[in-house]
């Protein structure tokens, strides 16, 4: 049977391994309790005890026996040398040592709870405290739930009695234990951050989005944080999704409401219950259809210009809201913008080829026309209108505005843009464009029409340079004419292009053939070929003042054996020369009789001429001789010509 000692008594034991003599109060108290005791095992007897007692774990059975028992140990395993606040631990309680019929413990402990799911525990009401429920067991399973942050280091006692069973508290052996765990330090309270939304939302009322985020925290993984997600605006507050363990993201499908002040908060709870928080702003959650205030035009006598042009009851999706725009019959050519009449893209133009006259136009806007939420609320029902186009007489011209010719100066061969402003009361017959180039005479050519800006145009390149001279005439739909005029310049200051792919190769003696690649600028007049002896320059023109007409040049009358360096340039009608080519050298052949160009020296040249007058000399002399000896008569001739003069 566990017995009852005051706490002073247990204490005073402890200090030396001696009970100590106790005051007189508080062998009062200790007599008191022993009075109960014996009360208490009177009346409750042997079975009390083998179900359990609380209120032992530090003083231990001391009714089975005064002293603990060494030879007794009782032991917790799965007490953390620190706990994480709030988490839960599993321990086991085992006896060891003494009397092995069977046993008995009581735990306690100064902070969390206790609980249970062994059949031979019990935990008392307060969860401080646990004991056994029979005597046949000599191990036993809690679970502790450590408690919230702040409570510091928990210490458990544990008191342990090993039992023979016998029916009495004689024989049986005890002993006591204590573990303490501390809180664990460092522990910080988990972070979470929204990712989306961002803060720059307009999110349509009734579609899902993705509300995302990223979270950590020091003691607990992210996969096992826990997240709640809840919504608040002055329209209505809710919750989102939770608790979403270990996950970022979380598809959320708006609550129909209109909202400019809606924010997603997040919370993030870790193992120890420690909290982190965010969150974001949804600038605009929009459930409300969008309408159309007004469209034009509207009646009869519409000119055939006239844009359709519909204001908005807020932002609209453009995209959207022009696809659903239809006119029948349709002009063609549309072109859309969007401006801001309350707030930006809530109006509407649609400029169109000209209309028809005296015709039945009907325009429909269809519920594909969406606002500019995301993913956008659509129209409730299409707009549907009608008007009737201009049919009768005009006699008003049209007028020819803002009239521009650019860029001026152009360079020749590039394009000029000649536009005007062309307006008319009802519709546009034609517009001309007629332009003079200096010494060149005029051209005329209808102007086009651009949609998005309004404006009549043309524009073309010109190959004239100098100040030419315009006129725009237009007409309306009823031959009513008008016209404005202006100039523009055409210059040259762009020469051509480098040119390329210079290469020299040999052609014959003394000679070298240059080719290059042709340029193809439209004004290009010719080519100069320069040449230099030394690699890099500097080179000497030597294709003369004529400029050269082919990609193509022979450089003759050169000397063998040497080498020669060439670059080519090419220059336009202006006289504009291009950047030199990149340069390409060659080497002169010799002449082919197997001479070289040395036979040609001076010394050689005298050592010939000498051998010739040395030649002459000897030819001289024979001559001389042979005179000689014929000079005593003309015989030796003579005696041979006797056939001739027979
Ligand atoms: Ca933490
Ligand atoms: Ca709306
Ligand atoms: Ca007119
Ligand atoms: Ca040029």
């Amino acid at each position: 049977m566990l017995g009852l000692k005051s706490p002073e008594e247990k204490d005073s034991r402890h200090g030396d391994g001696k009970v100590r003599k106790m005051s007189v109060s508080k062998s009062a108290k200790v007599a008191a309790l022993a009075i109960g005791l014996v009360l208490f095992v009177t009346l409750v007897g042997v079975t009390a005890r083998s179900a359990g007692i609380f209120g032992q774990s530090q003083l231990g059975a001391t009714c089975h026996s005064p002293t603990p028992d060494p030879s007794v140990s009782v032991t917790i395993t799965g007490i953390p040398a620190s706990y994480l606040p709030a988490n839960n631990y599993p321990l086991t309680i085992s006896l060891s040592g003494g009397p092995t019929a069977g046993g008995g413990f009581d735990l306690s402990i100064t902070a969390g709870a206790l609980s249970t799911s062994d059949s031979n525990v019990q935990v008392q009401v307060t969860g401080m405290e646990a004991t056994h429920t029979n005597p046949n067991a000599r191990s036993w399973s809690v679970l502790w739930t450590a408690p919230a942050p702040g409570a510091g280091t928990v210490t458990f006692h544990v008191a342990g009695n090993a039992v023979n069973l016998n029916g009495f508290s004689t024989g049986d052996a005890w002993n006591v234990n204590t573990y303490t765990s501390a809180e664990t330090v460092g522990n910080q309270r988990p972070t979470i951050a929204l990712t989306a939304p961002t803060g720059a939302q307009d999110w349509t009322g009734g579609t899902p989005h993705l509300v995302t985020w990223t979270m950590n925290d020091d003691t607990t993984p992210a996969l096992n944080l826990d997240v709640y997600l809840n919504y608040t605006s002055s329209a209505g507050s809710g919750s989102i999704a939770g608790p979403l363990t270990g996950a970022t993201s979380r598809s959320w499908t708006l609550p129909f409401l209109d909202a400019t002040d809606a924010k997603v908060n997040a919370t993030v709870i870790d193992s120890a219950g420690l909290k982190g928080y965010s969150e974001a702003l949804i600038p605009k959650i929009d459930s409300t259809a969008p309408t159309v205030t007004s469209a034009d035009p509207t009646g009869t006598g519409v000119g055939l210009t006239v844009p359709v042009v519909i204001h908005f009851s807020e932002s609209m999706d453009p995209t959207a809201t022009q696809a659903a725009l239809s006119l029948a019959p349709d002009p063609g050519a549309w072109a859309y913008s969007w401006t801001q009449t309350t707030v930006p893209d809530d109006t509407l133009t649609a400029n169109h080829a000209q209309f028809a006259s005296g015709t039945l136009y009907t325009a429909t806007l269809s519920v594909g026309a969406k606002d500019s939420s995301d993913t956008g609320n659509a129209m409730a029902a299409s707009h549907i209108w009608t008007f009737t186009t201009f049919s009768g007489t005009d006699t008003t011209p049209p007028t020819v505005t803002s009239i521009l010719a650019s860029p001026s100066p152009q360079e020749t061969h590039s394009k000029v843009n000649v536009s005007a402003l062309v307006q008319d009361n009802i519709g546009i017959g034609v517009v001309w464009l007629n332009v003079s180039a200096p010494g060149v005479g005029s051209t005329n050519s209808s102007m086009s029409f651009d949609p998005v800006s309004g404006d009549y145009y043309l524009n073309r390149t010109y190959d004239t340079i100098g100040l030419h001279s315009f006129v725009i005439w237009a007409s309306d739909t009823n031959g009513n004419w008008a016209s404005g005029s202006g100039t523009f310049t055409m210059r040259d200051t762009t020469p051509p292009a480098a040119p390329s792919g210079l290469a020299v190769q040999t052609s014959g003696a003394g000679a070298l053939r240059l080719t290059w690649t042709a340029n193809s600028e439209p004004d290009l007049a010719g080519y100069k070929v320069y040449r230099s002896p030394n690699a890099g320059g500097p080179y000497a023109l030597i294709s003369g003042a004529s400029l050269v007409s082919t990609a193509a040049y022979l450089d003759e009358n050169l000397e063998g054996g040497k080498t020669y360096y060439y670059t080519v340039t090419a220059v336009d009608a202006t006289g504009n020369e291009s950047p030199r080519s990149s340069e390409a050298s060659g080497v002169v052949e010799a002449p082919t009789d197997g001479g070289s160009p040395i036979f040609w020296t001076p010394i050689v040249l005298l050592v010939v001429i000498v051998v010739i007058i040395l030649v002459l000399i000897v030819i001289a002399l024979l001559v001389k001789r042979r005179r000689g000896k014929a000079s005593p008569g003309r015989q030796p001739e003579q005696e041979t010509r006797p056939d001739d003069e027979q």
